[in-house]
């Protein structure tokens, strides 16, 4: 038995969503959702599961385990019979590490400084003020907590916002270079590193953001090859995303700022 908690548009939730459709797993379906700014949406004792309160947390036969990157390895060693995600070759499964490295590495923290400036602002300023306070009382990471309340007052003003917008350039560039001369970002095989980082693509093109990456053609048709896998559409587009709209919109509208940050200016 194995129950994801999780919601629509998390990238991380996205990424475990991926890993179970892929490898054809069966799973029973929690929802979580506190991102609007409402921290009774967890269910009792879920922060003894996940002390920091985040999802995705999966639990199989009783064992929980949060972190997403973690998950999709731990999906790797327990369902061995299943659709395999990881390459055979030891350097092609470092590589597969040193790309889910720099989820780690910064880019996770970029991806919700661009998503708090953009769209989550909004939604913090129409929250139930007591809520709110409530749901960064329960918030662990002290980081976060500072980073959404500069990002929340601030907006595309905010000092983290460009450099969030650079990692991602940087990111996507050597994205690009490594399938420039392999058709997966290991190497030969399809792996939980491409399931790992094709969430941020997703992402980022809400925010109608894709013209900044418009010259980064491997990338992008490395994009519409998972895209048009059938784990995608079950793991990401019948999921949805309520906010949908928003980042659109809003992201039209913060175009020209992103774009000039895209560009170091
Ligand atoms: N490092 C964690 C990050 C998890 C995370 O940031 N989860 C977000 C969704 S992507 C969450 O639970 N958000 C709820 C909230 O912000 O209230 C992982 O990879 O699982």
């Amino acid at each position: 038995m194995l129950t994801l908690y999780h919601y629509d548009r998390s990238t991380a939730a996205q990424r475990v969503r991926l890993g179970l459709e892929e490898k054809k797993i069966d799973w029973v379906s929690e929802i979580v959702d506190t991102a609007m700014g409402d921290a009774t949406k967890r269910p009792d004792g879920f922060h003894k599961l996940n002390p920091k309160g985040l999802i995705p947390l999966l639990v199989h036969d009783g064992f929980a385990l949060p972190e997403s990157t973690l998950i999709l390895e731990y999906l790797e060693e327990a369902f061995p019979d299943h659709f395999t995600l990881t390459p055979k070759s030891p350097q092609d499964r470092a590589r597969m590490r040193l790309w889910m490295r720099r989820i780690e590495d910064g880019i996770h923290v970029a991806s919700r400084t661009i998503g708090v400036c953009i769209v989550n602002r909004f939604i913090y300023k129409e929250a139930d003020k007591l809520k709110l306070s409530e749901y960064y009382a329960k918030m662990r990471d002290e980081t976060r907590k500072n980073n959404d309340q500069i990002n929340t007052e601030l907006g595309l003003e905010s000092p983290l916002l460009k450099p969030s917008v650079i990692a991602f350039k940087n990111l996507f560039k050597d994205m690009n270079e490594q399938l420039s001369k392999t058709p997966w970002l290991a190497g030969e095989n399809y792996s939980i590193a491409d399931i790992s980082l094709v969430v941020y693509l997703t992402r980022m093109t809400s925010f109608q953001m894709a013209p900044l990456w418009k010259d980064f053609t491997y990338l992008q048709n490395w994009f519409e090859k998972i895209k048009a896998r059938d784990a995608y559409k079950r793991a990401v587009d019948d999921w949805g995303d309520v906010t949908e709209q928003r980042r659109r919109e809003n992201g039209i509208e913060a175009y020209p700022i992103l774009e000039q940050y895209w560009h170091g200016k």
